[in-house]
């Protein structure tokens, strides 16, 4: 059977799509490439002096992140899965916020971008997105939705749902997801029974694209063309970016127990966005010498300085885990709350009690 879904590529020999990337938005792609990089390595050491809480880095998955992330305008809306901090920067999180969120701080968003707050449950923020675009159309808002999710989502049953409702009512909405080639332990192969995960689009009437996800030009342009037709009333995309989970799942886990080395060999090197991209705008001259490395040292510098806000901040109020949740709040939390505060007021004098 012909290969029906091509793999969409900008960079490397089999390219099969001109380069429509401006040279200074291309800069930029790769200098935040490079942030995420610098964010996730530091972020995993924090970890490991156990000074954050547990953390999901997104070490080879930089071109998926923050090439289709750049195609974004602001009033757009993102609805992020627990592992997506390099398109949540791009769309304007802070750094920071992250880290406050895995040492368990209160960190708001509100008002910083329009996105969700990170989904943990798999896929459950899909229908939310297709929510949020319809919403969009209906105002005659001239924005679209992208949710972000992995290839274990796509056996959730809110990800079939999702796609059949948008494709129904022709939502202006992107299904970003990125098929980093496992779930935790589970092996794609083990996911679908389907050679590809983009072919699910067609049964719902849904574009489909499949991605080279270490590709971030390929990436940004990928989603720029969804993006427009979603606003041309074309209707919703499900995008597949093949890339790979170079690190581990969160840094609970261990893929060492899992998965054969000589697999992680094949994605690491040459494959790895950043080298890719580096190399590609190296040789077309837009990066010029000794300019990635300045972009590295610069990139440690920040990251360094983002870390530092956020474990600098104020210990998190430990009354507030009682908040937010219940308008009202019922008896048996009501009275954990009392025990709490008696407990918080006899440690008072012993240098009191932080979360
Ligand atoms: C509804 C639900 N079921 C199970 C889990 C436990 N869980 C956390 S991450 C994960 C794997 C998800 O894999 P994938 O969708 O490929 O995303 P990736 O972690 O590779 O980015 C699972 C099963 C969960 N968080 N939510
Ligand atoms: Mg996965």
């Amino acid at each position: 059977m012909p290969d029906a879904w091509p793999l969409y590529q900008v960079i490397g020999p089999e390219a099969n799509h001109p380069d429509r990337v401006k040279p200074e938005i291309a800069v930029k792609i790769f200098n935040d490439m490079v942030l995420l990089r610098t964010f996730d390595e530091k972020t995993i050491n924090l970890q490991r002096q156990g000074r954050v809480g547990t953390f999901p880095p997104s070490l080879g998955q930089e071109a998926a992140e923050i090439g289709s992330a750049w195609a974004l305008e602001p009033e757009d809306w993102m609805a992020p899965s627990y592992r997506d901090h390099g398109a949540l920067y791009v769309h304007g999180v802070p750094f920071s916020h992250v880290v406050l969120f895995a040492m368990g701080k209160g960190s708001s968003i509100d008002g910083v971008a329009r996105v969700l707050p990170s989904s943990i449950p798999i896929s459950s923020h899909l229908p939310h997105a297709v929510g949020l675009a319809m919403a969009a159309e209906r105002l005659n808002q001239a924005h679209i939705a992208i949710a972000y999710f992995g290839d274990g989502g796509t056996s959730e049953g809110d990800f079939h749902e999702a796609l059949n409702f948008a494709g129904v009512f022709r939502a202006p909405v992107i299904f970003f997801c990125q098929n980093n080639g496992w779930a935790i332990s589970v092996p794609v192969s083990q996911q679908t029974a389907t050679p590809t995960l983009v072919q699910k689009a067609s049964a719902y009437g849904v574009f489909g694209a499949r991605v080279d996800g270490n590709d971030a030009l390929a990436c940004y342009q990928v989603v720029q063309e969804a993006r427009a037709r979603a606003l041309a009333g074309d209707g919703p995309t499900l995008i597949e970016a093949l890339t790979y989970r170079i690190g581990p799942h969160t840094t609970a886990d261990d893929p060492a127990r899992y998965r054969p080395l000589e697999e992680l060999e094949q994605w690491t090197g040459a494959k790895d966005p950043i080298v890719r991209l580096q190399e590609y705008l190296e040789g077309l001259g837009i990066l010029a010498p000794g300019e990635a490395l300045r972009i590295r040292q610069d990139a440690t510098v920040f990251v360094n300085q983002a870390v530092d806000d956020a474990l600098n901040s104020a210990p998190v109020e430990i009354h507030s885990m009682f908040e937010h949740v219940y308008q009202t709040i019922p008896r048996g939390l009501a009275l954990q709350r009392e025990e709490l505060e008696r407990i918080h007021g006899a440690m008072a004098g012993k240098g009191g009690l932080h979360g």
